[in-house]
């Protein structure tokens, strides 16, 4: 099974992710985790990313169309992945069905995660990550709604968007998710 998993900043998804792998034995592609994970091994992506992410601006396209399509090519991705925080962009949507379409692979679902940005801004500064100050917050989320939001209407049009809501506890928001995964399997 191949899913994306789309929901402004502080939504759950790696929170959901990390469960929803576990359950169906998928790779987890985080794009968030990798560039944390090349910032503190201090490689020049991550010092080019942490330049972004500490403004709380997306990283540019190509440095992560790049980063997604090595990892697209590890020997754990033939199973099914799930794609935590990828695409961002339509120029990240569009070149991951180019990717998709050389590897014979379609998407099976993208699943949005709705929650209210009242709720987001809680939940960031309960976690106190370095891009969660509430300055940063905000430029996240206006990221998101400017370059993320299109890519709903994207999916939808190609019959693939499936929306849950992501309020309520974590074992909630999982039930909701397997639903709608056990449906596109
Ligand atoms: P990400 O790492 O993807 O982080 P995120 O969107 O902030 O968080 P997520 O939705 O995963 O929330 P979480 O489960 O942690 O991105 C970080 C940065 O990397 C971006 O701002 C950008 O700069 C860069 N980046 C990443 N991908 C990129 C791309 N494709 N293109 C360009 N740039 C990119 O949950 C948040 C909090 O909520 C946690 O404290 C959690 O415990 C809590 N929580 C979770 N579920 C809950 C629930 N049901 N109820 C209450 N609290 C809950």
């Amino acid at each position: 099974m191949q899913i994306v998993f789309i929901g402004p900043p502080g939504a759950g998804k790696g929170t959901q992710a990390e469960r929803l792998v576990r359950t169906y034995q998928l790779a987890h592609l985080s794009t968030g985790d990798m560039l944390r994970a090349a910032r503190d091994a201090k490689t020049d992506l991550g010092r080019k990313a942490e330049t972004y992410m500490s403004a709380g601006q997306l990283v540019p396209d190509d440095l992560i169309i790049d980063l997604i399509e090595q990892r697209l090519q590890q020997p754990d991705c033939r199973k099914g992945y799930l794609l935590d925080g990828f695409p961002r962009t339509l120029a990240q949507a569009e070149a991951l069905d180019a990717l998709l379409r050389q590897c014979g692979t379609p998407l099976d679902v993208v699943l949005e995660l709705h929650v209210p940005e009242e709720e987001l801004f809680q939940r960031l500064a309960g976690r106190g990550r370095a891009d969660d100050k509430p300055e940063v917050i905000r430029q996240r989320l206006v990221a998101y709604r400017k370059q993320t939001e299109p890519l709903l209407e994207y999916y939808a049009a190609r019959g693939l968007l499936r929306t849950i809501d992501g309020l309520g506890t974590v074992d909630e928001v999982f039930d909701r998710a397997r639903a709608v995964l056990d449906q596109s399997a």
